[in-house]
């Protein structure tokens, strides 16, 4: 039996796809989307996955979507046993409180760094190119995720601005950046084990 799974190779829930198919030892039929020329938003695709997402795979007729749902399903019907979802109601438990963290909190506040950067294409602040409120919310969490030793660099847009918040914000040391010695502490603690 041949599945076919529509995706596109850079997308981070196609690829966990992918992983998961290997792991299994499922054969994939690879369909691949270009989502810049809407290829995922044709009549036809949009028959098999209205929500027009990647990745959507085919199995003899039936479809679906979410790259959970498509792994958890691979897993159930092809999985030769069951270390990768393990049968019993507490280790699976775990595995599904993990899947769901990444679905419901880790991925998505990945993605949102993506947008975060976008705002911050064309303009000094998030906002415009003066400090608005938007920005003194924003940097009292991305402060704080840079303490958890999560590396920004890659997100140029917002390391500049970061740095200029940093600058301009007033009593940003006495309010935001001392305050955050206690997390530096816990932090440094995680990074030790
Ligand atoms: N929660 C979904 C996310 C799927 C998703 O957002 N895929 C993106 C590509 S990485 C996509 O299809 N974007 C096009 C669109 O939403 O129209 C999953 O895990 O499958």
């Amino acid at each position: 039996m041949v599945v076919d799974l529509y995706y596109a190779p850079a997308s981070p829930p196609c690829r966990t796809v992918l992983l998961a198919a290997k792991a299994i030892g499922v054969d994939l039929n690879l369909k691949e989307l270009d989502l810049r020329k809407g290829e995922h938003t044709t009549p036809e695709y949009l028959k098999l996955n209205p929500q027009h997402t990647i990745p959507t795979i085919v199995d003899n007729g039936y479809s679906l979507s979410e790259s959970r749902a498509i792994i958890t399903y691979l897993q159930n019907k092809y999985g030769k046993n069951d270390s990768l979802y393990p049968k019993d109601p507490k280790q699976r438990g775990l595995v599904d409180q993990r899947l769901y963290f990444d679905a419901a909190s880790l991925y998505p506040s990945f993605v949102n760094h993506y947008f975060l950067d976008t705002f911050l294409e064309n303009s000094e602040f998030v906002a415009g190119n003066q400090l608005t409120l938007a920005d003194l919310s924003l940097v009292a969490t991305v402060s704080t995720i840079e303490v958890f030793n999560h590396d920004l660099s890659p997100f140029k847009n917002i390391t500049r601005w970061f740095s200029k918040v940093k600058q301009v914000a007033p009593g940003y040391d006495e309010v935001n950046d001392k305050p955050l010695d206690g997390f530096r502490k816990i932090a440094s603690g995680l990074t030790k084990k």
